[in-house]
Order: C-alpha cells, then structure tokens, then sequence
C-alpha cells in the first residue's frame, strides 16, 4: 500500500523516530507496518533538509519506506500556507472572505501535486492500493491516473465539502473536481458532504451520477462516506492513568471552583473560539449566581501561524480573554484560563477527565476529534457541540448548538451546567457507544475494504464498481 500526505507518519524525538501524534498515523501505520509500504510526505525547506528522501522504519526492523517529496521554501509558501490553507481550507469551511487568490499558488500547488503522483508511481508495484490524504492533494490522483491507468486509487478528504454553490466560487474548480475524480473510491466523513459533492461533479461538470457513484472518463468513481474516529482503546488507557487522574485532580484543586468548562482546539478562526469566548462572557453578564464558582479552561494549539487570518485571529483571541478577566475577575478567581500551547495527549485526557463541560463549538468542522476524545476520556461530564460539525449527525446525545447564536450557546451553557447527574451519565453512554464503534482502525478497515472491492472487481472482469 502507499499512502501520499502532505505530512509523513514519523517525528524524531529525544527517544529516536517515533509515530506522530494525530489519527492518521495511528490509523495507518499500523495497517502499512503489517503490510509493508509507503508513506510518501512533503520534506519540509524550514525544519527537515537534513532528513534523507528515503527512510526506512523501523530502523532496526523496516516494515515501510518514508518517501519525502522536498519542497523549495517557495513551494511551501504557495502550495501549502497558500493554496491548501488560505484557499481550500476557508472555502470548504463556507469562510469565502478569508481566501487569498493568487494565481502562483494554484501553479505551485499543480506542480507539487504531480511531484507527489511522480513519488507515488515510482513507488507503486502493480495491485498496489493507492491511498491519498485530504485537500493538500487534489491533483495528484489524476495525474496518477494518467501515468498508470490501471492504478487503484482512494482519497479521503477529512474537511468538510462545502455546498455546490460555495465550492464553484472556487477559481478551477472544475481541474480541482477532475483531480480527485481520478481516484476508484472517495471518502468524506458524513453523507451531507458525500452529496455535496456528487452535486458539484453533476453540476460543474456534467458527469452523470447514479447513486453514490460519478461516471467519469469511462470510469466509476464511488464517493462514500467513512466517518473517522478516534483510537478509543489508547485514550481509554490514557485517561485510566494514575498519572493522568492526579492531574485532573491538581488542576480542580489549583482552580478552585465548582464548574469546570474546557475547549481544546487548534488556533484556527473555523473551530469558533473567538464567538464561544464573547458567549461566556455574555453567560457572566447574564448570571452573576456563576461568578467565583465557575472556570472556562480554553486551550488552543498554534497553527498556521504564517498565515494572516490566523495572526489577527490571535490578537483577537488574547484581547476578548484580557477583557473578560479584566471585567469579571475577583479576588483570587480569574473566569478564563487561556493556554496558547500543544501538550501531549496525555495531558489532554487530564483536562477531559477534569472537565464538567466540553464547550466545542465550531463555526464548521469536517469532523471534531476533540469531542470523542472528551467521550472516551470522561466519565461524568456533558458535552455541547456545535450542529455545524460533521461530528453532530453521529453524536446525538450530545447537546447541540448553531454557534452563531449567542444566546443559545448562554442557554446550552447553563443547561449543561445545571443538568442532573443522571441524565449527563446516560447521554455519556451512548455517546460512548457511538464513539467505540467509530474508532480509527475501523475507519481505515472500511475504507480499504471498499478500495480493495474496486481491485477485486477489474480482476473478476467487472465493469469496476458498477452500479446496476
Ligand atoms: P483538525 O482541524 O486538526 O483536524 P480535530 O478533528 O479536532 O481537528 O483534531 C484535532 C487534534 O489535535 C485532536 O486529536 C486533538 O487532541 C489535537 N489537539 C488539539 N489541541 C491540542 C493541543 N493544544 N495540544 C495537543 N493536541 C491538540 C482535521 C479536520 C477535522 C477532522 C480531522 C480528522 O479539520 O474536522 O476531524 O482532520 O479527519
């Protein structure tokens, strides 16, 4: 198997070269460790020149190849800050006025896609799955495609797909929708963007669509959705540490208050951080009974940081946070406690265990793996989530808010707050049931399952993926 991603599986640590933190290397190096394979990543021009273009791993025992596609500093800048992340990622997320067009970033971005299909088909054996990651890589499963026609190939797109009439505002749309139409199987998380995008192929393309599947250059291209989850059995362990409860413990003692809220996101304007904080401080205005009993925990990983949205972002972030503690703190009580940092996962399950609430609310998320974690990690707590995530259709035991409303996040705060142990321990159960069943290695089982019957079906002769 070969994966493509615009970031590779491994990090160098002080204990050597160790699987990077996040789902995708969880989900996948399991499965390509087993299999032998590829993981072919972008070789980044500011941290990673000194890494070799081909690593094996595990050094001692290699099981797969880390193939690095190196970027020019330049190529950085277009492809990946500009097109993927001032371009792509603020139109999936329906933030039209937060892109940035210029026109080199789309050429760098074709021209780094085609260097990813050119690592991807000098690393391919025939019948090998071709698995490619998310809006990084648009192009590349086309241009694949063109070089080796009998390929199988998938793409999972973990964002959201915006509705038609938003992705055509997109300049090259269509190139963009060919690109991944290159491809045998293509994933999103929920059915909504499953049908958005077999919108935008009917409509900006005139390709014929019966059922889930796109015809196209003779071809069927299935669009599926495949919810990713977390991996529940390593937060589970995680949360259950002596270690981890003391810390949960030490940091109730250390805030001293009844009610603990927390938010964990990446710094980035879609995850709503700005309108939950103006919301909490609009819950103090409106109920002083909460004041010096209650804490708002906000912890927010920088991201993007080169890219401009995301610097004024932060401005605003620490202002609003400035304001509300320095309109309602008193005494030893400070409202918000407001950590701009990453911290290990372990870390994150103390503040899930400790947590009362988990306030996520996202002005638009593909999915929201935060929301699980706080599921697995929890035993008591309640979770408000946002209705604009793709989290929301599976997650319904979660109470569930539109985050532009302030005054239903103020209402959904205080129910949360005010909601009876027993009813927060049963929504908790099915939410934790929702949860186990979404789990990572399943999501990566069912796509490849679904990649591997496209495989299957050209072997037996059938038209591939016929739909009758
Ligand atoms: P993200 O936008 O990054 O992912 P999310 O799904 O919530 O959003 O995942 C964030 C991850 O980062 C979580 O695993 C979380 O634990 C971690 N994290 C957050 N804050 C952190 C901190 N301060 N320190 C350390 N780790 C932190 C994209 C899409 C999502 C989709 C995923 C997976 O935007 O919608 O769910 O991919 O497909």
């Amino acid at each position: 198997m070969i994966v493509a991603a615009n970031r590779g599986p491994i990090r160098l640590t002080e204990e050597g070269w160790t699987p990077a933190v996040g789902g995708l290397a969880t989900a996948l190096l399991p499965v390509l460790m087993e299999q032998g394979g590829v993981w072919v990543a972008m070789r980044d021009p500011d941290d990673e020149t000194d890494l070799p273009l081909c690593q094996d791993y595990p050094e001692e025992n290699p099981r797969l190849d880390v193939r690095r596609v190196p970027l020019s500093r330049e190529e950085l800048v277009n492809y990946y800050y500009g097109m993927a992340n001032r371009v792509l990622w603020p139109n999936a997320h329906y933030f039209i006025e937060h892109m940035a067009l210029d026109p080199a970033f789309y050429t760098d971005y074709e021209r780094v896609n085609r260097r990813f299909a050119e690592a991807v088909l000098e690393e391919a054996a025939p019948g090998d799955l071709i698995w490619v990651q998310d809006y990084h890589l648009m192009r590349a499963p086309a241009f694949i495609r063109q070089q080796q026609p009998e390929s199988v190939i998938g793409h999972f797109w973990h964002i959201p797909w915006p509705a038609m009439e938003v992705f055509r505002v997109l300049p090259r749309s269509r190139a963009l929708l060919e690109g991944l139409l290159g491809c045998d199987v293509v994933g999103f998380h929920v059915e909504e963007y499953v049908e958005n995008f077999l919108e935008s192929a009917r409509v900006l393309l005139g390709a014929t669509v019966r059922g889930n599947c796109v015809e196209w250059e003779g071809r069927q291209v299935r669009v599926e959705a495949h919810p990713i989850g977390i991996n529940v059995a390593g937060f589970e362990e995680m949360a259950a540490l002596e270690e981890t409860q003391a810390e949960a413990a030490a940091m109730r003692d250390e805030l001293d208050v009844e009610f603990l809220v927390v938010g964990i996101d990446r710094l980035d304007y879609t995850k709503g951080i700005l309108s939950r904080l103006l919301a909490f401080e609009a819950f103090l205005e409106e109920y002083p009974t909460y004041h010096k009993r209650i804490a708002f925990y906000q912890v927010a990983t920088p991201s993007r940081t080169e890219v401009p949205s995301y610097q004024q972002l932060k401005r605003e972030v620490d202002e609003a946070v400035g304001r509300i503690n320095g309109a309602f703190s008193q005494d030893a009580w400070v409202p918000v406690h407001y950590r701009y940092r990453t911290y290990t996962q372990q870390e994150l399950c103390a503040f899930y265990r400790a947590a009362d609430v988990a306030l996520l609310t996202p002005l638009r998320d593909g999915m929201n793996l935060v929301a699980q974690e706080f599921v697995a990690a929890n035993d008591d707590g309640a979770l408000i989530l946002s209705e604009l995530t793709g989290a929301a259709y599976l997650l319904t035991e979660a109470l569930q808010v539109n985050p532009y409303d302030q005054q239903a996040l103020v209402a959904v705060l205080k129910e949360a707050l005010e909601m009876p142990l027993e009813e927060k321990r049963q929504r908790l159960a099915g939410l934790k049931r929702k949860v186990a069943e979404l789990d990572v290695h399943h999501w990566a089982d069912a796509f490849l399952a679904s990649l591997q019957k496209a495989t299957d079906s050209r072997q037996l002769g059938e038209p591939e993926n016929a739909v009758l």
